[in-house]
């Protein structure tokens, strides 16, 4: 069966557990706790990075959670996660690159800044740069790619939901919004979502990883 290391309040992590939810792929959940076990020495034979989520597969291991998720939608093509009108699935690979380059990076000071730190003010301003490029590129579809959940919605719309959590609402979007509260919805979703002391958990322990960095 496939091995699936992860830790739930890894959003990485998070974008593979949605896909095998999606595709109902059975899988065994291995743990990893992040305050130590990804420098395992075991581990780091596994994902020399010392992150998850990694997947094995038949004995074939990968990391990089779109680049898994890339793997499970061509060996477990049923229900598929990506469009094959060109443009849609143009989109798709564009939202998951933005979300990956242009949002991520911007949601890390989000965590870590207070909130009337210059910092924090900037990368505000940013993140609303990558919504409103969500929202032109989302138009009145029900999902990135049409009519059908894909691989962009797991990706984007993983990486989005720390948004509110954030005190960061998507009300001045209105599509992107109800996308959001679309895919909340999903049994996928449902499953693996952080609540918000779950979520001020992780962010302390991100805050400790940092400031260790720091030190070091
Ligand atoms: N580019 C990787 C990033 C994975 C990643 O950064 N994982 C974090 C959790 S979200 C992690 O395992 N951090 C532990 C560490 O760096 O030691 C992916 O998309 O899979």
């Amino acid at each position: 069966m496939l091995k699936f290391y992860y830790n739930p309040r890894s959003p990485m992590a998070r974008r593979v557990w949605r896909g095998l939810l999606e595709k109902d792929i059975e899988f065994e959940p291995i743990l990893i706790k992040l305050n130590g076990d990804q420098f395992q020495p075991e581990y780091l034979e596994i994902n020399p990075f010392h992150h998850v989520p990694v997947i094995i597969d038949d004995g074939f291991r990968m990391i990089e959670s779109i680049a898994i998720l890339e793997y499970l939608e061509t060996k477990y093509p049923t229900p598929t996660l990506l469009p094959k009108e060109i443009q849609a699935l143009a989109t798709v690979r564009m939202v998951q690159m933005v979300s990956t380059n242009e949002l991520v990076p911007k949601v890390l000071p989000l965590i870590f800044e207070n909130q009337d730190s210059p910092k924090f003010i900037e990368a505000k301003q940013k993140v609303d740069k990558v919504l409103e490029f969500f929202a032109d590129n989302l138009k009145d579809n029900s999902y990135f790619g049409g009519d059908n959940l894909s691989l962009a919605d797991i990706v984007a719309g993983t990486d989005i939901s720390f948004l509110p959590k954030l005190g960061i609402d998507l009300s001045n979007y209105p599509n992107l919004e109800n996308w959001f509260e679309r895919l909340m919805q999903r049994p996928s979703w449902q499953k693996t979502e952080l609540s918000q002391e779950e979520f001020q958990k992780f962010r302390r322990i991100l805050i400790k990883m940092r400031q260790r960095q720091e030190k070091s």
